[in-house]
This record gives structure tokens, sequence and C-alpha cells, in this order.
């Protein structure tokens, strides 16, 4: 077993931490169509159609929701997707991300 003089010597350390999880937030407007964030939680969430209009709805009633929790990379690539395709088609569907 090296001692602590030696090149191997092993450093106290804390537990591993699993690294942060992120929740996708999509936020109610009054403008996007029903139908378009249904597309979207359907493209890029993997929901079935009944569980993209189940959180569609969700958001138009209480005005957020988790869409989903993710690491923070693939996160901020969906948000990015969010705010790409509704660019796109100029409505003003918005998407954040937050630490879990
Ligand atoms: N509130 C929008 C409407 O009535 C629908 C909507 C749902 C928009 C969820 C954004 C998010 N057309």
């Amino acid at each position: 077993k090296p001692d602590d003089q030696s090149e191997l010597a092993v450093k106290p350390r804390t537990k591993p931490q699993r690294p942060p999880m992120y929740k996708v937030l999509m936020l109610n407007d009054d403008f996007t169509p029903m139908e378009f964030v249904v597309h979207v939680l359907e493209r890029l969430f993997n929901m079935t159609h009944a569980q993209a209009i189940e959180i569609m709805l969700t958001v138009h009633r209480k005005g957020v929701a988790v869409v989903g929790v993710f690491s923070h990379e693939v996160a901020e690539t969906k948000v990015a997707q969010v705010m790409e395709l509704a660019r796109r088609q100029q409505h003003p569907l918005q998407c954040t991300m937050e630490k879990e």
C-alpha cells in the first residue's frame, strides 16, 4: 500500500458527487399554437402524442411545466433546439433550464 511520501499517495476524498441535473422548463404565452407545442414535445422530448398534449395543457393552465431533466449539456441543447424551432416559425414560445 503506497505511503504518503510515494508518488502514488492517494488524497483523502469526499464522496464522489453525481453531476448536477437540469430541469428544462417550458413557459406559457398567449400566441404559440397548442399544436406547435405538442409537435415540439413529441419531436424533441420523445413524448407520445398523449403525453405531449398532457404536458402542453399543464403549461397552458399553470404557466410553466418541467418537460424533462437532463445533464447540463443535453439541457442546453434541448433549450436551443426549442428556441430555434419557435424562432423559425415566429412563435414567442420560451424554454429555459434550471439546476434541479
Ligand atoms: N397558451 C397557448 C394558446 O392558448 C398555448 C401554449 C401552451 C403556448 C403551452 C405555450 C406553451 N394558444
